[in-house]
């Protein structure tokens, strides 16, 4: 799909090697501190893809697919989560054969789903750091002084050369930095990304590092794609990251939304004024926060959970990533209830959890999907609306992003029943609306307002009652 379309998606991120087993009732045990392969493949994915669909996911994000170095590293173990790469035109066959890479596919489609491919161009992964000779191994790229940027660490990320010619990973696994200036080695990835797009059907592309490679080589990368493409560029700064978007990546990962997520929403005592700040510059400094993609946990980072335990204010930032404008992106396990901290200890098997299906927040995903879906059956301009902050004080913030006002509160789930009177709504006189995380419905009064109830701590979100499609059921005033 296009960077259009991309704007309807909702995304669901998976590490291939710890997300699913080839066969579905099997199990394996899976320590994540030994950062080693615990057996997840394409093929598991595959089985698995109603697990995701039925949160209302339509968009898989998964590992690297590419041939990675094969070794154990005593500090830093195997290339499970695919970003050591080897040879670009091989696959990585611990996750499955081409022919099961292209039946994830094609069973995605089949079920009206989508298949995002992480892929990396900044680097491939050598134990020989200083040493390093390029050769057969490494598939085109085997001439190592045209290949590749002389030998340095990355060490000073405030200086832009460095970031970009220095190189990634340490003594134990290097990340040998791939010239990315030279003409061949542009050539060889715009072929490369266009044959892998379409010989599988990849429906769009998540960019890793793309930091640390020149800004102008992305546009005619994305181009030869052919399809959306999302960009990781691992920064706090909005001014720093929208330079990307605004010059050679469309769609990038909303990073500053993130950390102010993570920090207001991690306890009751926190002011949520740091997520409208972060909401008003990125408006400032992007050219289009439409396409931004929304997260609140991710594979580099520690899960939310790991540091949050109330419920309430789990659900209320994971309602914020969809009550604003851009993508969502949901972490595998996170409908699980996982808790993993710091990689690699976020990187949890999903088997262990039995995939089950009636927990609480596998329905609140679902939840969150379906209000997105209605709310774009409803109006064909909800994904290119911007969300307007149009009530705040430190623990509640009232998101209209039409046709949906979300209220958000980090008070935690012992928090007493309060209301809040939500004026400039957008909606006319005597509109029913049903907040549909508690099913209670509302009446408009003359000017379009109404007084909201908060109950538990719990986010409230509103649509109007002709527009809920099935949330709720029959709900009435
Ligand atoms: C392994 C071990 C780790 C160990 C590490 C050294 O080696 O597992 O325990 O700590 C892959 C694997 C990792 C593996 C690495 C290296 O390879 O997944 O498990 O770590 O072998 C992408 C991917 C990531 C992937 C790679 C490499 C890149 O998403 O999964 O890692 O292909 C940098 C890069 C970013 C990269 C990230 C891991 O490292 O820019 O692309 N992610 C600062 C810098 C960032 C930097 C970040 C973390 O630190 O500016 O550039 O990211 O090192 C904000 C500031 C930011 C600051 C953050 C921390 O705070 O504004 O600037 O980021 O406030
Ligand atoms: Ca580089």
């Amino acid at each position: 799909f296009d960077d259009n379309a991309a704007r309807s998606k909702s995304v669901y991120q998976v590490v291939t090697d710890r997300f699913a087993l080839t066969d579905p009732s099997a199990s394996r045990t899976c320590d994540t501190d030994d950062k080693v392969y615990c057996g997840g493949t394409w093929k598991g994915t595959e089985e698995k893809l109603d697990y995701i669909h039925g949160m209302g996911f339509d968009t898989v994000w998964i590992s690297p697919v590419v041939q990675n170095i094969n070794v154990t590293n005593n500090k830093l173990g195997e290339a499970y989560h695919g970003y050591w790469t080897q040879d670009i035109n091989e696959i990585n066959s611990h996750f499955g054969s081409e022919a099961d890479l292209k039946s994830l596919v094609d069973t995605a489609h089949k079920k009206g789903m989508y298949i995002m491919v992480d892929v990396v161009v900044n680097h491939v992964a050598t134990t020989q750091a200083g040493s390093f000779t390029a050769d057969s191994t490494y598939g085109p790229l085997n001439v190592t002084t045209r290949d590749f940027h002389s030998f340095c660490w990355v060490q000073d990320y405030t200086n832009q050369t460095q970031v970009e010619v220095c190189w990634l990973g340490d003594e134990n696994v290097a990340l040998a930095d791939v010239n990315t200036e030279e003409a061949s080695v542009v050539s060889t990835f715009n072929t490369w990304i266009k044959n892998l797009v379409a010989t599988y059907g990849f429906d769009a592309i998540r960019i890793d590092t793309v930091k640390h490679v020149r800004q102008n080589f992305w546009p005619d990368f994305v181009s030869a794609a052919g399809v959306h493409a999302v960009g990781e560029v691992l920064d706090g700064d909005p001014a720093y990251i929208a330079a990307y978007q605004n010059n050679s990546i469309n769609s990038v990962f909303n990073y500053p939304l993130y950390y102010a997520l993570d920090a207001a929403f991690n306890s009751t005592s926190k002011s949520l004024s740091q997520v409208v700040t972060a909401l008003n510059s990125n408006k400032q400094q992007f050219k289009d926060t439409t396409l931004l993609g929304n997260f609140i946990s991710n594979h580099d980072n520690p899960r939310f959970e790991s540091h949050v335990a109330d419920k309430a204010l789990i659900k209320n930032a994971v309602a914020t990533i969809y009550g604003v404008e851009g993508i969502p992106y949901v972490y595998y396990g996170q409908e699980q209830g996982y808790t993993g901290g710091a990689d690699p200890a976020n990187r949890e098997a999903l088997w262990l959890s039995g995939y089950e299906e009636s927990k609480d927040m596998y329905t609140y995903f679902t939840t969150m999907n379906t209000i997105r879906s209605a709310a774009n059956n409803a109006s064909s301009t909800y994904n290119t609306n911007q969300a307007t902050i149009i009530g705040q004080d430190d623990h509640n913030l009232v998101i209209r992003k039409d046709p949906v006002i979300s209220i958000v509160t980090n008070r935690g789930s012992k928090a007493a029943t309060s209301s809040m009177s939500i004026t400039n709504t957008g909606f006319t006189s005597a509109t029913e609306l049903t907040d549909v995380i508690s099913c209670t419905a509302y009446t408009t009064d003359s000017q379009g307002a109404f007084t909201a109830s908060i109950k538990s701590g719990l986010p409230a979100i509103f649509l109007p009652t002709s527009q809920k499609g099935s949330l709720c059921g029959n709900v009435s005033a």
